[in-house]
């Protein structure tokens, strides 16, 4: 298996010493995710290791599951009974995303599965994320996963199930692609007065683009973000050039999978296949 620490600009992002050398960034960049719900870290990976790792995710881009679906920025079924007709709850956006699974990373050549495994990035991240203890995602499937994304697709705006993600950009597209956020735009989401569906509603309706930041997509760039308070979205690629980001899957519970519909969904069995040698 290739050595992560050689991934990463370690000069600049100390993760092998959380507490020690890499104390200042991580502090740095802690607050930055309370104060924004986001937290970017360019030029995490070294440039000659995003080179490599983009020609990594283009073999496996023919291995993708495509899903091209219409969703609610729930995520969930809408439900015509507890909702009326144009509120956001029940308005549809197109989400269209091809995933590789993890089970598709070699365990032997994959940089990638490499980072993700690396034990040092998890305690780098659950010491930014300030929780801790902080586990891998346990599913063969979904713990990490590759997204790729041609031109046309898009994701709608929506809220993550999940509290927060830890992402990696490799490629953006020619245009389009880009990554917008409406920062901690719900709060408890127990809470109906938390939710705020009129600024929901106007988000949606593109009526609100002041609330709107658009984040850069540079390559090499892990992006730390708080996905289940804030909504985003990824506009529409355009251009050949496929869209490469990476995915990792942390929890704070051991054991984490995801659920079978969701992995039916993103990519289209149940099951890992064959072992990547
Ligand atoms: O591809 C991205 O940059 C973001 C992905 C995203 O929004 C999500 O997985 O919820």
């Amino acid at each position: 298996m290739p050595d992560p620490a050689a991934l990463v600009d370690l000069d600049r992002y100390p993760v092998r010493s959380p507490t020690g050398a890499g104390a200042s960034v991580i502090g740095h960049h802690a607050a930055e995710l309370q104060q924004h719900g986001v937290s970017i870290l360019p030029g995490f990976l070294r440039n000659d290791a995003v080179a490599d790792l983009v020609q990594e995710s283009e073999g496996l881009v023919a291995g993708a599951h495509r899903q091209d679906v219409q969703s609610t920025p729930y995520l969930e079924v809408p439900d015509p009974e507890a909702w009326p007709a144009n509120h956001p709850r029940r308005t549809l956006a197109r989400s269209s995303v091809h995933t590789v699974a993890y089970d598709r990373f070699s365990a032997a050549t994959s940089g990638l599965r490499a980072l993700f495994e690396w034990d040092s990035l998890v305690q780098f991240v659950s010491c930014l994320l300030g929780r801790a203890p902080l586990y891998r995602y346990a599913d063969p499937l979904g713990a990490m996963n590759l997204t790729v994304m041609h031109e046309d697709d898009t994701l709608g705006w929506h809220f993550d199930q999940t509290d927060f993600v830890v992402s990696l950009a490799l490629q953006p597209s020619d245009s389009g692609g880009e990554f917008q956020n409406v920062p901690r735009l719900r709060g408890d989401i127990n809470e109906e007065a938390d939710e705020h569906y009129d600024t929901v509603g106007r988000v949606l309706a593109g009526q609100a683009p002041e609330l709107i930041t658009t984040i850069p997509m540079t390559p090499g760039t892990l992006m730390v973000f708080e996905g289940r308070g804030s909504l985003h979205r990824v506009t529409p690629v355009q251009g050949a050039t496929a869209r490469l980001v990476v995915l990792f899957g942390y929890d704070t519970k051991e054991g984490t999978m995801s659920s079978d519909v969701l992995k039916e969904i993103r990519y289209g069995r149940r099951h890992p296949e064959a072992v990547s040698g």
